[in-house]
């Protein structure tokens, strides 16, 4: 094993009612740890490849050789794509420090920023993310919302928050309402770590 099912870091229960525990243990210790695996499995026998740290594979998707780079693409993305989701979740902590400032100023408001976050993650048909990333091309920041487990590093964007929009990580609980959920997933991102991985960009 190369690649490694990171820790949770908190209680699966933590983020309840938002988030509930069963979700949290499926969505973690099968559907992540099943990214990991297939991961290492598409990269055996490529040691060169399996020295670097999964974000520098998904940046430059091109030099990963063709026969295993839809592989890399989908199981190396859910594994990146989740190992940052994990971090940013926790329960009531309100926007805060200079990525609220710059969310105020690039989104026109804090509440713009929502609608039109809610808007991508409801926009995303089938499986996705919708994604809070730092363009660097115009120093700003945006919302994209990407299909499957595309991480918005391949396309050159820097990722800061994200929400998961594939079923397994509400059917449970909210079946077909997507939108309840991502209502409710406002009450849990951790803009203190938001405002870190911002910060980080200076
Ligand atoms: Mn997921």
């Amino acid at each position: 094993m190369v690649y490694e099912l990171p820790e949770l870091g908190y209680a699966y229960d933590s983020l309840e009612p938002y988030i509930d525990e069963t979700t949290m243990r499926i969505h973690h210790d099968k559907h992540h740890a099943t990214y990991v695996k297939k991961l290492n499995e598409a990269l055996e026998g490529h040691e060169e490849l399996q020295k670097k740290p999964i974000y520098i594979l998904m940046k430059d998707l091109n030099s990963i050789p063709e026969e295993i780079r839809t592989a890399v693409r989908n199981h190396g993305g859910g594994h990146l794509n989740h190992t940052m989701f994990w971090t940013l979740l926790k329960k009531n902590v309100k926007p805060t420090g200079e990525i609220l400032t710059a969310i105020k100023k690039d989104f026109g408001g804090f509440e713009q920023f929502q609608e039109q976050f809610k808007k991508a993650a409801l926009g995303q048909f089938g499986s996705g993310w919708a994604w809070l990333i730092f363009n660097p091309a115009n120093k700003k920041l945006e919302i994209v919302n990407l299909p499957n487990q595309d991480s918005p590093l391949s396309t050159g964007k820097i990722p800061l928050m994200c929400i998961d929009v594939w079923e397994h990580a509400y059917y449970l609980k909210y079946q077909n309402k997507r939108d309840e959920y991502v209502d409710n997933f406002f009450n849990v991102i951790n803009w203190k770590v938001v405002n870190e991985y911002f910060l980080k960009l200076r």
